[in-house]
């Protein structure tokens, strides 16, 4: 089988303008004035809708997927809070799920894709366009979408079909570097520089894309309809990545066969590890892939426990007892060296 035909051509996902306009600028602008708002990271303000942070362009972008998505039984939700693992976790799924399709070495579409080109996400591809609707019958079948928003802002018929949802976590110190570091690299120079203090300063209080982050963690965490959220976490994927593997092989109805642990789950591991996709010609001059920006900057480290190099002690106590005070019972636990 060739494989063109199962690659999403993401400059075709426009369709019928909409019917319904979700927000004009104007309306947009007026609704803002009615949120919360915050120091950005770059972009002027975050503001506060439905119990998270976010930005203006996201806003409108979730409302119109709030109206307008409808999930299939068969569709595959990455859900992440930003800088948590999105662009390994969406590698992963899409090579196990077309693992029949492609040979990982010859004409594997994520030799020459960015991750973000073969998974779209929901407010930064499909919906971000504010005139026009996407034309969803040209993703492949299963359709594989992403997105940042916690569980309750999901579109109802996420939350009602059997579609899967797959979440990967990762501790709070790591995320908070990396958003950091992403986040200095992609800001305006209009805004002028985001010290690291003041990062963390919003981050400890929530005030970060899509966060609070344990608000984000703890609604899929919670999620207990059976067999709905699977929740990963990016540190037993860095040292266990085959079993996670399979795991997910499983998760997504697409169990590994004993045959196919003996390699197929290596290959896939080591097509999507962090060293082989940073060092893929598309990874290191691509640009695009997310918005306007470099694919380089989505492969920075790729480690546990960088978060050490940046922290100072009161930092570190500041975060520990942030999280130890909201997710005190849970049972959700990190390593984080
Ligand atoms: P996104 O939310 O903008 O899509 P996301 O992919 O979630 O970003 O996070 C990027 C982080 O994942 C980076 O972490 P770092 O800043 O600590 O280095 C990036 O290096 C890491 N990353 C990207 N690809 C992989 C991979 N294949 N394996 C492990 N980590 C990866």
């Amino acid at each position: 089988m060739t494989g063109t035909t199962h690659i999403f051509n993401s400059q075709s996902i426009t369709g019928k303008p909409k019917q319904q306009e979700t927000l004009s600028e104007e309306e947009l602008d007026e609704f803002l004035t009615s949120l919360p708002k915050e120091k950005g990271w770059r972009t002027p303000n975050l503001f506060l809708f439905q119990g998270f942070w976010c930005q203006p362009k996201e806003i409108r972008a979730i409302i119109s997927i709030q109206n307008h998505f409808i999930a299939q039984d068969t569709d595959v939700i990455l859900a992440t809070i930003p800088k948590s693992g999105t662009t390994w976790l969406k590698a992963l799924t899409f090579a196990i799920v077309n693992r029949n399709n492609f040979n990982v070495h010859h004409n594997h579409p994520l030799l020459t894709h960015n991750p973000h080109e073969l998974v779209p996400f929901l407010e930064y591809k499909l919906y971000a366009d504010s005139n026009r609707l996407p034309d969803l019958s040209l993703l492949p079948s299963p359709r594989i979408v992403a997105t940042h928003v916690p569980f309750g802002a999901l579109p109802d018929s996420i939350k009602t079909s059997n579609c899967k949802i797959i979440y990967i976590c990762r501790n709070p110190f790591d995320t908070f570097v990396s958003i950091w570091h992403y986040l200095c690299k992609i800001r305006p120079e209009s805004l002028g520089p985001l010290p690291i203090e003041e990062a963390f300063d919003l981050y400890c209080r929530g005030v970060t894309g899509y966060g609070p982050y344990w608000d984000h963690m703890l609604s899929y965490w919670r999620e207990t309809a059976p067999n709905k959220v699977l929740f990963l976490k990016y540190e037993e994927m860095k040292v266990d990545t085959c079993n996670q593997l399979k795991i997910l092989g499983e998760f997504l109805g697409f169990p590994f066969t004993e045959e196919e642990e003996k390699g197929v789950i290596e290959d896939i591991s080591n097509l999507c590890s962090f060293q082989n996709m940073k060092d893929l010609e598309v990874n290191k001059k691509g640009k695009g892939a997310i918005s306007v920006f470099e694919n380089r900057d989505l492969f920075r480290k790729g480690e546990i426990g960088d978060w050490m190099n940046y922290f100072t002690p009161s930092m570190f106590e500041r975060l520990s007892n942030v999280m130890d005070e909201k997710l005190e019972g849970s049972g959700i636990t990190f390593t984080v060296s």
